[in-house]
This record gives structure tokens, C-alpha cells and sequence, in this order.
């Protein structure tokens, strides 16, 4: 038993022997030898290649189990995807997965929720869920900002959430936005739009963010959302704990480790730490959008986040960035029908407006639901028509 780390690694050296060089800066070695070492520690805490795949310049690491605290996510990382990056002998090195010993997944409680359980809040459980994000993403009022999510709610949106950037400022408190919003989405309910989910952003500072989870909890809140690379996977964990209510998980600074091929850290392992504290959604990036990532990358942490997991409930990948109703097929191709697939001026940027454009997103789910291809289902659909005409034009899927 002991931790895996899949790299992949481009450097002058062999492939062994840079692998030996993360596996011993990562454990007990350092740039030169020292007299300070014992027998135990070389015997017990010493990392080694576990294998090499030359053909994918790929290197895995088996560290052992005595270096770890497993219930303590920042240590672990500090040790995975910790100096490596810096180390002058390796021109590129990018953290691809992380196997993780049963020992260690049992430590955590993983999500409150699971799929099936968001699925049946709003009434979704044969198809993909519809959400939005309020656009613009900073500025409007609370009450101007609950009128938007009425619109996107009584056109058939399942979920709406806050911008990553609108958090508590003065014009928009995230207590009297809870407060409007919900107000609103119970009216919605009132007049048979079904339930809504409304995921208030609490991402703040550590001495604050649990305060904010458990008080946007107690004024109405059904969902919270946080920013999990900014906040980190602890802070995660701690507001899954205080709450229960669903946690959706955005990942913004996520590029800057993701985004090159060669270097930094892919979205799996990010996935699976996120898994293990809690999210219940996670933002995995879309297969066409304005940010869209690599294909085989979504379909791991599709795979990481949905399936078995020795006991911890399952996690519903979010594919968002801009999606509009003429790209929602290309990325439930990829995704199936567990995803949410969110759309922010993909709705709120329909030329007859937020009702209009939610009623398109919808839609477009509706038609790949019912395999329909999506120019045809908007045939008998204005709303989604009006949409393909409108985006016909912006990233176009191939
Ligand atoms: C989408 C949006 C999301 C990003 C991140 O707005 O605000 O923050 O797209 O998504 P729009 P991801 O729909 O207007 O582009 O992390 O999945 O790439
Ligand atoms: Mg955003």
C-alpha cells in the first residue's frame, strides 16, 4: 500500500533517473549527499519509480505510506506536486494522476450528496441539468439580481450561481442576495416552475468562509458554491462539513496549473481531491466552448468524479464557458447525461432575453434527450431557433 503519482516528464535525463530525481527531492533526498540519514529513513521513507512508459514520456512514483498524513490534503500535496516543478534538471513536468490507497480514500466523507440525489431535487432524473451563471457577473443589485434568476428559473434553468467574482461587496451582500434570490425562485415554485437550485458564492478568507456557508444556510440558501483553487481543498472540506446543502465547486486559477500539456498539473488529480472533500459539483471544462480542454482530459475526471469510488458518493461534472445552445449537443456528446451544463451569455445574451435564452439552453438538452439533432428540434421551438441564428456564427463545433 502506498501513494502512486503518474508525471509526465520531458528532461535531458533518462526517464528512471528523472523519476529517481522527484522520487528522492519529494521523500528524503536533497541536491547533494548528507551525513544526517538513518537506515530507517532510507528503508521506510524512500520514494522509487515504480515504472516508465518512454513512448509518453511518462514516469510513475510510488511513495510510501509512512510519508503521508492522508488526512491532510495540503501535506500530501506538498509532497506530490511540491518542488518538483522548480527542479532546474527537468524541462517540463505536469502531475497527470494520483492513485490513492484505499486507507487513505476512507479517511475522507466525500459529498453529502450524490448525483441522483440533485437529480431528483429538480425533477432531472433522466437528462442532463440546465444552469446559468447571473451575468454581468458583478454589479447588479440583490433584488436586481433575483428579478434575472426568476426569468432563468421560470424558463427551466435547474441551477442558478453566482460569477466567481461577485462575492460580499457592498453593492450586492451575499445575506440579502440569498434573501432576494430565494424569495424569487419560491415564487417560481409557487407558480409550478418546480425547485431551483441557487448556489451562493461564499468564497472568502479562512476565518470567514464557514460563517458565510452556514449563514447564506440559515437565510434560505439551497446550494453554495466556492472557489477551490483560490481557497484551497481544505476549505473545502470544512464548509462540506458545516453544511448540508449540496457545495458546488468552481475552480477559477485553474488554467495556470492545467492549461500547458507539459507542464503543471492536470484535472484529475484536482478531481479526485476535490471528491474527497465534498464538492457535489465540480467545473471540469467543456469539450467546445470559450475555454474548452483536452478531450481525454474531461473524459478522466468524468470517469474520477462519477464512478465507484471504494463507498464515496459520486460527483456531477459542470461544463461551462461559453456554452450557448448551439454548442450544448457537441458537449453532451462528451459528457452523457450526468453533467450540468451551465451557460452564462449563452442565456442572458439571447436577443429576446433571459426567459428566451433559458428556455433555448433548454431546449437543446430537451432535443439531445430525445436524440434529436438540435437544427431540427428548433424547427417547432422559436426561442432555440432565434439562438442558432443568433450564435450561429461563435465557436462554431467542428
Ligand atoms: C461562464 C463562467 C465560468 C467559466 C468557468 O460564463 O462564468 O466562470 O466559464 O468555467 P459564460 P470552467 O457562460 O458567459 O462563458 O471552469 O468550467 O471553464
Ligand atoms: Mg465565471
Amino acid at each position: 500500500m502506498s501513494l502512486l503519482a503518474t508525471y509526465y516528464v520531458e528532461s535531458e535525463m533518462s526517464l528512471v533517473e528523472a523519476g529517481r530525481e522527484i522520487a528522492l527531492e519529494e521523500s528524503v533526498g536533497t541536491w547533494t549527499q548528507v551525513h544526517t540519514s538513518t537506515d530507517w529513513i532510507e528503508k521506510e521513507l524512500k520514494a522509487t519509480v515504480d515504472s516508465v512508459d518512454k513512448d509518453n514520456n511518462i514516469v510513475v512514483v510510488d511513495y510510501p505510506d509512512k510519508l503521508f498524513e492522508y488526512d491532510n490534503i495540503p501535506q500530501i500535496l506538498s509532497i506530490v506536486a511540491g518542488n518538483l516543478f522548480g527542479l532546474s534538471e527537468l524541462k517540463n513536468v505536469r502531475l497527470e494522476n494520483l492513485k490513492f490507497p484505499e486507507k487513505a480514500v476512507k479517511m475522507y466523507s466525500g459529498p453529502k450528496h450524490n448525483i441522483k440525489d440533485l437529480k431528483e431535487f429538480v425533477d432531472a432524473e433522466n437528462r442532463p441539468l440546465v444552469g446559468t451563471i447571473v451575468k454581468p457577473k458583478v454589479g447588479l443589485s440583490p433584488k436586481e439580481t433575483s428579478k434575472v434568476a426568476y426569468e432563468a428559473a421560470i424558463g427551466g434553468v435547474d441551477l442558478i450561481k453566482d460569477d466567481e467574482t461577485l462575492t460580499n461587496q457592498d453593492f450586492c451582500g451575499y445575506i440579502d442576495r440569498v434573501v432576494n434570490v430565494m424569495e424569487m425562485l419560491d415564487k417560481a415554485k409557487e407558480e409550478g416552475h418546480g425547485n431551483t437550485f441557487y448556489a451562493v458564492n461564499i468564497t472568502s478568507s479562512c476565518n470567514e468562509i464557514v460563517d458565510r456557508a452556514v449563514n447564506a444556510v440559515e437565510h434560505g440558501a439551497n446550494m453554495v458554491m466556492v472557489d477551490v483553487i483560490t481557497t484551497g481543498y481544505s476549505a473545502l472540506k470544512m464548509i462540506s462539513n458545516a453544511v448540508d446543502v449540496p457545495v458546488h465547486v468552481h475552480r477559477t486559477m485553474h488554467a495556470a496549473m492545467t492549461r500547458n500539456p507539459k507542464h503543471g498539473i492536470s484535472m484529475l488529480p484536482i478531481s479526485k481531491l476535490v471528491r474527497l472533500c465534498g464538492g457535489t459539483q465540480l467545473h471540469t471544462g467543456s469539450y467546445h466552448g470559450k475555454m474548452h480542454g483536452n478531450t481525454k482530459e474531461i473524459d478522466a475526471c468524468k470517469q474520477a468524479l462519477t464512478t465507484e469510488w471504494h463507498g464515496l458518493k459520486n460527483v456531477l461534472p459542470v461544463a461551462s464557458g461559453g456554452i450557448h445552445p448551439g454548442l450544448v449537443a457537441n458537449n453532451l456528446d462528451g459528457y452523457g447525461e450526468n453533467c450540468i451544463v451551465q451557460a452564462g451569455g449563452g442565456i442572458h445574451g439571447h436577443p429576446d432575453g433571459t426567459q428566451a435564452g433559458a428556455k433555448a439552453m433548454k431546449q437543446a438538452i430537451d432535443a439531445w434527450t430525445k436524440k434529436i439533432p438540435t437544427k431540427q428540434y428548433a424547427e417547432t421551438h422559436k426561442e432555440l431557433k432565434t439562438a442558432l441564428n443568433h450564435w450561429e456564427k461563435s465557436t462554431t463545433p467542428p
